[in-house]
């Protein structure tokens, strides 16, 4: 839609110059000369809001697109051991790396700023000597998860991911399971991220 403006424009500006032209070409003749070739002013005036016009339409699609832009990614970063909880919480995530603004760090909620379709994922990070289980939630239900039941002594990375339709003030956020832990370290192995698509 920007490019379909922007020929429009360019076309209107190109008209408003050839217009130009033949005025300088004439401006130096008989009044009569200029009038018969060149009867344009209220044409000209015309163009000119027309092109106004048109600008103001292009800052509103340039603002439009630029509240269609939505992304978050986040680490928890170098914080250790989180959990076990005789509960579910919902996961932080502060160590943010970008951020349109929709992810709160402090809450670990992503509010959705438009309709549309976004996609989420996540990975957790642990040493398999304890079970590790993870929630992507929308609004209090659990949309995907992980879950690893304990394995012994070894390094273990779970990761999952979801393509979501959300409205306005849809919140997604990770839950880290009843019982079970998640690590992390200044190597960011348990992240969160979340982009829009497309509106809708
Ligand atoms: C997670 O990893 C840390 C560091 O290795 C370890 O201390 C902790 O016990 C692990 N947690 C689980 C649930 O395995
Ligand atoms: C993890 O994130 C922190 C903070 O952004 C950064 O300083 C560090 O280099 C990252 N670690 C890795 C392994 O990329
Ligand atoms: C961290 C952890 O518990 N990892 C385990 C996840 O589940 C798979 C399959 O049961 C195991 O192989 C991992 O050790």
């Amino acid at each position: 839609m920007a490019n379909l403006v922007a020929l429009l424009t360019l076309s209107l500006v190109s008209v408003w110059l050839s217009i130009r032209t033949c005025m300088a070409m004439h401006a130096g003749e008989e009044k009569e000369i200029y009038n018969d070739n060149c009867q344009l002013y209220p044409i000209i005036r015309e163009l000119e809001a027309q092109l106004k016009n048109t600008e103001k339409q292009l800052d509103d699609l340039r603002a439009e697109v630029r509240g269609n832009q939505v992304a978050f990614g986040a680490s928890i970063g170098n914080i250790g051991n989180i959990g076990p909880f005789n509960t579910d919480i919902t996961l932080t995530y502060p160590n943010v790396y970008y951020n349109t603004g929709a992810y709160n760090p402090k809450t670990g909620i992503f509010t959705a700023p438009v309709k549309g379709v976004y996609y989420f994922s996540f990975s957790g990070h642990n040493f398999s000597s304890k079970p590790m289980g993870l929630r992507l939630m929308k609004n209090g239900q659990s949309v995907v998860m992980v879950y690893n039941h304990s394995f012994g002594e070894r390094f273990e990375t779970a990761t999952n991911g979801m393509t979501l339709e959300l409205t306005v003030g849809d919140q997604v956020y990770m839950r880290l399971s009843t019982n079970t832990w998640i690590f992390d370290n200044v190597n960011n192995h348990s992240t969160f991220i979340g982009h829009l698509l497309f509106p809708v």
